[in-house]
């Protein structure tokens, strides 16, 4: 049990228990970055680069002001707000950890009770980049078709509700009345951190087709003010769970609700294109470059594609944990069959040597510190599915490889959805774009969901029906013999 606690909110650096980081800076920080999305990757990636740059005397005009959109996110920001922004971060290697605070965020906005205030906070001048995490499917853009999902009910009532919106969309459309007002001033960067290829190009995307909708007479000024910045974004991070808070609770006397634990591997690498500056992030690791894609194609295809490829059978095959999952010999066999033989053919360019990157990655994901979860690396399988694994079965048709592996995994995904493992226990679902209705109402025709809009496209061309086939015939095998003995088979015959 715990020892008896203070809270993190009266901690300072002078009664911060030994062991515990603490910043290494005056936390008088104005704000220079406003963040939406403060969800765990955010905490545990953007706001500990700017906490070592500040560590490393950066200027402490880059603060950041972390926005919530989500109502569920309301407990979160209320103890975030109680201990000034400050919270600790437990960053694991296999056999290491570290825990220090990091003091970078240093104001919160809770969006559903404040639209006004986070209006106002996008809308100040002195903030000078806008970030964001706001998930995959938070764009509302399909990027292959060049659609925006405009008749989604939340870009809809944002532009019936200008004052209280309810997406990033809505907010910017409202920052930007009165940015556009100030000339120069007012330019900004916006600057997506989602796992999406070309997430700069996809949130330009995206506002534009907005903006086209609410005020067609802004849309020079989204198109002329702001840079979009492409970005890879890369490390770790388990959902929060109360282990982190108990350990720092443990360890060091200190009470924080809001203590998380991610991986030590940390990577981003950035398009250098700041219309507005930006700090000096590379004195700290971050890479800039005139080109992200290779880095973010290499990295969503080895590293989001083969979670989602041990994610659905070892969730299947009864693995809750990720570290557990790649240690068991036929999900790594398949794993390092994904990455060789289907994902690396198609990345043109080697900016990163592949057997290293591949060998880390296998290594990263047995960290069984971080212990991370098979729930969320299965979450929202649909976005992810089109996000990190569609353009490599694009790819991978054009190069005539064999298909069965990719196959496969959408036949795991197939079968996920019918909610239990492989010895019939009931499986944790949390998918957005999947209704419990429509969920039930497709269970005798799985194959149908791949034929929406939001994967393959309402008539699939000749090809697709051949891929589709594929996966028809796996989905049987296994749902009939199970995910794990499938995979054996799959293993066997291919
Ligand atoms: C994961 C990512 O959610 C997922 O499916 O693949 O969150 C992954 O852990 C990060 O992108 C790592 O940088």
């Amino acid at each position: 049990m715990s020892r008896s606690s203070q809270s993190l909110a009266d901690l300072t650096a002078a009664t911060c228990p030994d062991g515990l980081g603490w910043p290494a800076y005056e936390r008088k920080l104005t704000t220079g970055i406003v963040h939406v999305g403060v969800g765990g990757f955010h905490r545990a990636h953007q706001a500990r680069y700017l906490d070592d740059y500040l560590a490393a005397g950066g200027e402490s005009h880059w603060g950041i002001c972390g926005i919530g959109l989500m109502p569920s996110d309301a407990k979160l920001f209320q103890s975030l707000q109680q201990q000034h922004g400050m919270y600790c971060l437990t960053e694991k290697d296999d056999q290491d950890s570290t825990d220090r605070v990091i003091g970078s965020l240093h104001r919160l906005i809770f969006a559903p009770e404040n639209p006004q205030e986070a209006i106002d906070a996008l809308a100040d001048p002195d903030v000078k980049i806008i970030s964001m995490t706001i998930t995959e499917g938070g764009y509302r853009y399909d990027f292959d078709k060049d659609r925006f999902f405009s008749e989604h009910p939340d870009i809809q009532h944002d532009l019936a509700h200008p004052q209280a919106p309810k997406t990033l969309f809505g907010y910017l459309w409202q920052a930007a009345k009165k940015r556009a007002a100030l000339g120069d001033a007012g330019k900004v960067t916006f600057m997506s951190c989602d796992n999406v290829p070309h997430n700069g190009n996809v949130l330009r995307k995206a506002m534009l087709a907005f903006i086209e909708l609410a005020e067609p007479d802004l849309k020079p000024w989204f198109e002329q003010s702001v840079s979009y910045p492409n970005s890879m974004v890369d490390r770790i991070t388990p959902a929060p769970e109360a282990a982190d808070a108990e350990r720092i609770a443990e360890r060091y006397g200190v009470n924080d609700p809001c203590a998380l634990g991610c991986e030590s591997f940390i990577q981003w690498v950035i398009e250098d294109n700041f219309i507005a500056g930006r700090p000096a992030l590379e004195k700290v690791g971050a890479e800039f470059t005139r080109d992200v894609s290779p880095y973010e194609m290499t990295k969503l295809r080895l590293l989001n594609g083969s979670h989602l490829m041990m994610g659905f059978v070892g969730y299947l095959a009864g693995y809750e944990r990720v570290d557990l999952a790649i240690k068991d010999a036929a999900i790594l066999q398949l794993v390092r069959q994904y990455m060789e033989l289907d994902a690396e053919p198609t990345l043109a360019q080697e900016v990163m040597p592949f057997r290293a990157y591949e060998d880390t990655l296998i290594e990263r994901f047995g960290n069984s510190q971080i212990a991370d979860q098979q729930v969320r690396i299965c979450s929202d399988g649909y976005a992810k599915l089109k996000n990190y694994v569609m353009p490599v079965v694009r790819d991978a048709q054009r190069h005539g490889l064999s298909m069965h592996r990719l196959a496969f995994l959408f036949a795991t995904f197939l079968a996920y959805l019918n909610g239990e493992t492989d010895d019939g226990r009931p499986l944790r679902i949390i998918e957005f774009n999947l209704s419990d209705e429509q969920n039930q109402a497709t269970r005798h025709d799985r194959l149908s969901l791949l034929k929406t809009d939001a994967l393959f496209g309402q008539q699939p061309a000749g090809q697709d029906e051949a891929f589709l086939a594929l996966v028809e015939h796996w989905y049987l095998r296994v749902v009939s013999e199970g995910g794990y003995n499938a995979l054996k088979a799959l293993l066997a015959e291919q």
